[in-house]
């Protein structure tokens, strides 16, 4: 959705001195919320960095209303907010902002009911592939190879396909996004807060800390994890898959700068051996794969 970037509001809703680490990409991609929603967005955000950077009174971080809510009810929690309002004949916009733990695994539940219900918030997904708030423990949307703290040797499984999970729900808006894209990011949370209904936006959100990058290279990390294809940019509108910019310009694997200028940044892939990385390429084959296969069947390619 094309948006006058000199129509963004002004104000900083994300305040200067929070407890965030340098570097934090749930602080650029929360500053992103703020600038596409302003006034209207009331945020509910179960545990999570976030919750502690933003959340918890008096360190309060933002000027947009905060309703802090245990993992399991987030999306339970934003369906009722989002009812009383309309009640109220209110038009806020109810956004969940929930980390990958907090969707993936423990908020699954609540979101797939919102979702199949048809509530009207906008569900984001902050995934920086951890759980960071306890100390990087492996979630379901770890890539396969990455140390985290409980996968000492790399982890041994896969990420979760979850953007395809919640689109096979039907729901009318489903996108993926990266704090390295703002404008891109900025465009679809506007295009979803135009929609009733549910929707659904999974934000790519390298973190320095679990990563093991220097916090200097967040945006950088973020940018190279789309470029080298191991992060697609899409929407779903209605049912209707788009790749978008830049991904749309890397369905030829020629086109994509190699996995390894992504990988040797991060501390967390340090170990990985050539059979991993041979694994962690396959998969983002066949991701790409799966996404092609659709868009041919739509006749989109
Ligand atoms: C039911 C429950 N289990 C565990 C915890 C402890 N806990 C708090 S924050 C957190 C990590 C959250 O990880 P994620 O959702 O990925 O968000 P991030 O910290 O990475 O932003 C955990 C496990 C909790 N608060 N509630
Ligand atoms: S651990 Fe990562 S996501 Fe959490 S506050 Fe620090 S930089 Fe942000």
């Amino acid at each position: 959705m094309a948006f006058n970037v000199k129509a963004l509001p002004k104000k900083n809703y994300i305040m200067p001195g929070n407890a965030a680490c340098p570097g934090c990409p749930e602080n650029i991609g929360l500053k992103f919320v703020s600038m596409a929603l302003g006034e209207k967005a009331t945020l509910v955000v179960p545990a999570g960095c976030t919750s502690v950077i933003q959340g918890l009174w008096p360190r309060q971080g933002t000027s947009m209303p905060v309703l802090n809510i245990v993992f399991a009810a987030a999306a339970s929690a934003a369906s009722g907010l989002s009812r009383a309002l309309r009640i109220r004949g209110k038009d806020d916009i109810v956004v969940v902002w929930a980390g990958d733990g907090g969707t993936a695994d423990i908020g699954l539940q609540a979101l797939s009911g919102a979702a199949e219900r048809g509530e009207d918030f906008i569900y984001i997904c902050v995934d920086n592939e951890a759980y960071m708030n306890t100390g990087i423990q492996r979630s379901s949307l770890t890539p396969h190879g990455a140390w985290t703290t409980t996968t000492h040797r790399g982890n041994p499984g896969r990420k979760k396909p979850l953007p395809q999970i919640v689109a096979a729900h039907r729901v009318p808006y489903v996108a993926t996004a990266s704090i390295g894209y703002p404008w891109d990011f900025i465009s679809k949370l506007k295009k979803a807060a135009s929609i009733k209904g549910f929707k659904y936006i999974h934000l790519h959100a390298p973190c320095p800390v679990g990563w093991r990058f220097d916090p200097g290279l967040t945006v950088k990390i973020a940018q190279l994890a789309v470029e080298t294809g191991a992060w697609i940019l899409y929407e779903y509108e209605n049912g209707k898959l788009r790749l978008n910019p830049p991904s749309n310009k890397l369905v030829d694997p020629s086109k994509r700068k190699p996995l390894e200028e992504y990988i040797k940044l991060q501390g967390r892939f340090r170990h990985l051996t050539d059979k991993d990385l041979e694994e962690l390429k396959k998969e983002i084959e066949e991701n790409w794969r799966e996404i092609t296969a659709i868009l041919r069947a739509q006749g989109d390619l």
